[in-house]
């Protein structure tokens, strides 16, 4: 029996029975579907992902970083492989697409491999990567970052605002930091990644495309600013006699949209904000923030960095307040690989497919697979633009075309990559 050519999935309601499965588990206390890396719904799931590889004929794993691994080995002597997958953490109050379409459809590439008796000559392994989107800690792509080698013991000891040690966190949930920080691939067997996606904005529904080629990621400057300034009463301290840590928080957020509102491809964000106490007849002794900048220009960053410095120091000092801003771990813009765009390019082609080239503002482990790995981007459009809330939505419709487009680049990149 001779296999179609463009092969299509084999059973596309599986594939979205299981996006189906995966919105089932969830933190019920919190709104939208929530499954926070380092919470038990993100343990039962990266579990429940474990079983599912293993159902779908993949040697799996979890590794001592929390990726979930799932290898289908091929039949050239060796082990040179391609790699595929996503993550299926959430952010707080999320959707049920982001990183969940891409892990979902790997599987069912490898169903459909099966179904078709398709054999890979490289290994093909999919990777739910642990820990995506940033935790508590202000680190993202925890998984990526541990198979890539770009995490240090330094991140292991950073706190939360609670005093935590993410260290500590990890081990309550079982990951062994000392493991994560050995638990690097060796990249240079790898010889593609390619990430199926959602992508999280607006441009492909305008454009009228089914599918969007990744030309390139954002980069991202994560910072953390604390202000100690003094408690006074609200009623009896004159306003120019005070030192109101919230004042300075309050004059650095707004400072933060005002430096990126000033480029067009700048983004600026506070995500969180706490004032100590929280008392409304007391004036705030301390303040917290936690922000980013995102670009895909490196200059833009380090320039937008220096300015938000002077920012900070300016708000705490007008008011005699103290201001320790912390620069978390960072991202450099990321480019895809051209060979690997033209081949997603050829395979949407033969699938009858739409598409558009596009940058990613959105952050993904392929920006810190592709310091190591050619890696290349699918995205499937996205409802309105709407994601990182309850209402993301993504057609079936589009996963399976982005499915399509993904099985069919894994075929293509097995027959024509060099295999040594
Ligand atoms: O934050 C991001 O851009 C990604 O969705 N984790
Ligand atoms: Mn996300
Ligand atoms: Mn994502």
């Amino acid at each position: 029996m001779s296999v179609r050519d463009p092969l299509t999935i084999a059973d596309p309601e599986q594939l979205t029975a299981d996006l189906v499965h995966l919105s089932t588990i969830v933190d019920s206390t919190v709104p939208g579907w929530t499954r926070q890396a380092l919470t038990e719904a993100d343990v039962v799931g990266r579990h429940w992902v474990r079983a599912r590889m293993a159902e779908a004929g993949l040697d799996a794993h979890i590794d001592g970083a929390g990726n979930v691994i799932g290898v289908l080995h091929g039949t050239a002597p060796g082990n040179s492989a391609i790699m595929t997958g996503s993550h299926t953490d959430t952010v707080e109050g999320g959707g049920r697409y982001d990183g969940n379409v891409g892990v979902a459809a790997a599987l069912e590439v490898v169903r459909t491999l099966h179904t078709n008796n398709v054999r890979l000559r490289h290994d093909l392994i999919v990777v739910d990567f642990f820990s995506e989107e940033p935790n508590r800690f202000g680190i993202s792509c925890i998984g990526s970052r541990a198979l890539t080698g770009f995490i240090t013991p330094e991140d292991l000891d950073r706190v939360d605002s609670d005093g935590v040690r993410f260290a500590d966190e990890l081990t309550r949930i079982d990951i062994d930091p000392s493991a994560l920080l050995s638990s690097r691939m060796d990249s240079s067997r790898i010889k593609a990644f390619v990430e199926l996606h959602i992508e999280q904005g607006p441009y492909l529904e305008e454009q009228g495309s089914d599918i969007g080629l990744v030309t390139s990621i954002t980069g991202i400057k994560r910072f953390r600013v604390a202000f100690r300034g003094r408690p006074d009463h609200a009623g009896t301290t004159p306003m120019n006699r005070r030192h109101d840590a919230g004042c300075a928080a309050a004059g650095s957020v707004l400072a933060i949209e005002q430096i990126a509102s000033a480029n067009v491809d700048g983004r600026g964000t506070t995500g969180l904000v706490t004032f100590t106490p929280d008392a409304v007849n007391i004036v705030t002794e301390s303040a917290e923030l936690w922000g980013e900048f995102r670009s895909p220009d490196l200059r833009w960053l380090d320039d937008a960095g220096t300015e938000f410095h002077s920012a900070v120091q300016r708000e705490g000092a007008s008011r005699s307040v103290e201001a320790q801003l912390d620069w978390l771990p960072s991202e450099q813009p990321a480019g895809m690989d051209d060979r690997f765009i033209e081949v997603t390019a050829r395979e949407a082609d033969r699938l009858g497919l739409k598409q558009s080239r596009l940058y990613s503002g959105a952050e993904h482990d392929a920006a810190i697979i592709a310091k190591k790995i050619p890696t290349a981007m699918i995205f499937v459009p996205s409802k309105d633009g709407r994601s990182h809330c309850p209402d993301e939505f993504t057609a079936d419709k589009d996963i399976h075309s982005g499915a399509n487009v993904l099985l069919n680049t894994i075929i293509t990149l097995d027959r024509e990559l060099d295999f040594d």
